[in-house]
């Protein structure tokens, strides 16, 4: 039986630094990842997205390939900076054009869009106002996000505010890696405060123009990273170990846009630690107001957790930017720590592959949240392909994870999960935020030598076959 419902949104995705390049066009302002990817070790042999694939002139291109292969639904972020260059002040009508042409243009194929705000490319000029520390922030985000509503809500129904709060955040204010770079695990405590501060706002104002019948509805929510925790071994310190992580890097990111509120206990622990976050009156009530219309969920890999002493590792043993996977062993001393297993395969940049986990996760995201509704909204393999003497990409081993995550989720469907809508990460090859181009997630390969040519992988026609079938061919 083919159990993918027949308006099952296939999809891929991209985010707008990682493709669009013309970092300077049109009135663009600059975001924090045009300052950051510049600055000397930051990134794999400074690969940056000035250029990136060109998607900001090649869009009407990218378009007639998705639909050649058959997607219902693209997923594209919009880039802050180009609709306020400056972060408040007066819109930019280029910026706002450019999104009304793709728009536009995907609609005249039938593909769905799903517009993320938020994929990490805060206008520098807010960075230079403290950034997501300064509460001042919630009434920008919302500012921009009504002008999105107004401008594209018309034809845009399905809305993400933020991609991967954990990522921007914890990478960007703890691990210091992403900007501003960062390191300190208090800062990025009240940064996700406020961040689910912005998120809630946005979504409010979001309603309201529904309610006042200024827009068509719709459907808003957030997307959020799925790294399922599982413990190493049955041992009772390990089994603790993975509930305090599961309780860090799930919980705590989940609970505030689905529940309204923090998990107790690591609200606890980070009150006692950092006495952070700092919540004002009317925070709370702010987050329970806003719920989401559904789940986003990135999924790439899992997380397997053994028990970590108190003078054991620490988060900053990550390290995520070389030639290919270094990822040792990182953690929270006295909490827990992320070990290898050796019973599971892992990609060139050491992330586990393991479909199971995404299947677990969904269930436990339902367990915890109920039946809303879920969108896989990222998942793929980063590899490096191989061309053939004859020009081809041979990309089998992105099919065959691409295959075995889809029979995930054709389970979690059979068993009654209401998973809407699936998409690839990502649609074309992109810059990786810390790995440069030579790391590799599209169905259609860019060839960076021949001035940015498309051509379609093994995986664009095995996809496109797919979706014909509704999932039948799986
Ligand atoms: C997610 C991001 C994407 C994408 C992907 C792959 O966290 O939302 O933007 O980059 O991960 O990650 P990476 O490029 O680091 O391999």
């Amino acid at each position: 039986m083919n159990p993918f419902p027949d308006d099952f949104l296939w999809g891929a995705a991209t985010a707008a630094y990682q493709v669009e390049g013309a970092y300077q066009d049109d009135g663009k302002g600059l975001s924090i990842w045009d300052l950051y990817s510049h600055l000397p070790g930051a990134t794999y042999q400074g690969a940056n997205g000035d250029r990136a694939v060109d998607h900001y002139h090649r869009y009407r291109e990218d378009v007639r390939l998705m639909a050649e292969l058959g997607l219902k639904a693209y997923r594209f972020s919009i880039s802050w900076p180009r609709i306020f260059p400056s972060g408040a002040g007066e819109a930019n009508p280029q910026g706002i054009r450019f999104y009304s042409d793709l728009i536009d243009e995907l609609l005249k194929y039938g593909i769905v869009p799903v517009a993320t705000l938020y994929h990490w490319d805060l206008p520098q000029a807010l960075q230079d106002q403290g950034g997501w520390e300064n509460r001042a922030l919630i009434e920008h985000f919302a500012r921009y996000a009504k002008t999105c509503f107004e401008q594209f809500g018309d034809r845009v129904r399905h809305w993400i505010t933020f991609n991967e709060t954990i990522n921007f955040i914890m990478l960007g204010y703890r691990d210091g890696v992403h900007p501003p770079g960062v390191r300190d695990e208090k800062r990025a405590v009240e940064v996700s405060h406020i961040v689910n501060l912005a998120h809630a706002q946005a979504v409010l104002e979001y309603r309201k123009r529904v309610r006042e019948k200024k827009i068509a509805g719709g459907m808003i929510g957030i997307a959020h990273v799925l790294l399922t925790g599982f413990p190493i071994s049955e041992s009772a310190e390990d089994v603790a170990a993975c509930e305090w992580y599961e309780e860090m890097d799930f919980h705590w990111f989940y609970d505030p846009s689905l529940q309204g509120r923090y998990p107790p206990r690591l609200l606890q622990y980070y009150q006692a630690r950092f006495q952070a976050p700092t919540v004002l009156d009317g925070d709370m009530a702010l987050l329970q107001s806003a719920p989401s219309d559904f789940i986003g969920i990135n999924y790439y890999q899992s997380a397997f957790l053994a028990h970590n002493p108190a003078d054991g590792v620490g988060f900053a043993a990550i390290n995520v930017s070389g030639e290919q996977g270094t990822q040792k062993d990182s953690g929270i001393p006295g909490l827990f720590k992320r070990v290898r297993n050796p019973n599971v395969a892992y990609t060139p940049w050491d992330w586990s592959i393991y479909p199971e986990g995404l299947y677990a996760g969904m269930k436990r995201i339902r367990e915890r949240y109920g039946d809303l509704p879920i969108l896989i909204t990222e998942n793929g393999l980063g590899d490096k392909d191989p061309i053939s003497p004859e020009g081809e990409i041979l990309d089998a081993p992105r099919i065959a994870y691409l295959r075995e995550h889809l029979r995930a989720c054709q389970r979690a469907i059979d068993e009654g999960i209401p998973l809407a809508g699936y998409f690839v990460w990502s649609f074309i090859d992109l810059l990786s935020w810390l790995n440069g181009y030579q790391k590799q997630y599209g169905v259609v390969y860019v060839d960076r030598v021949r001035d940015l040519q498309r051509k379609k992988k093994q995986s664009y026609f095995w996809y496109q076959q797919l979706i014909q079938t509704n999932g039948a061919a799986l």
